[in-house]
């Protein structure tokens, strides 16, 4: 079982590129921001605390996002590979990864890091949200999930680097170019 991580700030288009992943190579898409967004559409206890942090630009706390991930993980058993996208988030979260792939027999093979100026990413976001609906869609709150990033996401690069598995990424040019530079990186 191959597991890849696809990581970058806001709108690097970490979404768009796992949906290009998954056509060429198959494999299961687990991406937090979905299952979030489905936990607050379905108005669960989970997606009614969820809700008031993502609305704000914040994170949703690390124990919950970490419980939802390992029930989700379950339901990826029977899969050649898995893609997780917009998790991890913080160190935490990547140890938490660590332990729970150590315990199936495996760990992450390659941490792809979309790399994205500041400018690029309010322009994505702001344009996404003429139509997403999305209520972290606005320049404050994109802003607000900017400086979170920087703060407490970036940092896991750190650990991605220690471990070996970090491959950073040119996340600017056309949807089609990004992509080519991701499967030049997986295989
Ligand atoms: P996510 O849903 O993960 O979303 P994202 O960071 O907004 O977007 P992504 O990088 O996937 O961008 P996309 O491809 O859509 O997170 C939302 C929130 O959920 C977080 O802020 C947080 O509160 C919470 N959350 C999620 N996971 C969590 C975790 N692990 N821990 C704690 N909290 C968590 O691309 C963006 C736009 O750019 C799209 O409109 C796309 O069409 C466009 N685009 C993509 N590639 C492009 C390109 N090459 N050129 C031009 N436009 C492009």
């Amino acid at each position: 079982m191959k597991y890849i991580v696809i990581f970058g700030p806001p709108g690097s288009g970490k979404g768009t590129q796992s949906d290009k992943i998954i056509e060429k190579y198959g494999y299961a898409h687990i991406s937090t921001g979905d299952v979030l967004r489905v936990e607050i559409s379905e108005n669960t206890e989970l997606g009614q605390k969820a809700n008031e942090f993502i609305k704000n630009g914040q994170l949703v706390p690390d124990d919950l996002i970490v419980d939802m991930l390992a029930s989700t993980l379950d339901k990826t058993e029977s899969s050649t590979g898995v893609i997780f996208d917009g998790f991890p988030r913080t160190t935490p979260q990547a140890e938490a990864l660590q332990v729970m792939l150590k315990a199936r027999g495996g760990d992450v093979s390659v941490m792809l890091s979309l790399e994205v100026e500041r400018e690029e990413l309010i322009q994505r976001l702001l344009k996404r949200g003429e139509t997403s609906g999305r209520a972290d869609d606005n320049l404050e709150t994109i802003e607000k999930r900017i400086a979170v990033y920087n703060e407490q996401t970036a940092p896991v690069i750190k650990f991605y680097e220690k471990e070996g598995s970090y491959a950073p990424i040119n996340g600017i040019g056309t949807i089609d170019e990004i992509f080519s530079r991701i499967v030049e990186a997986l295989d």
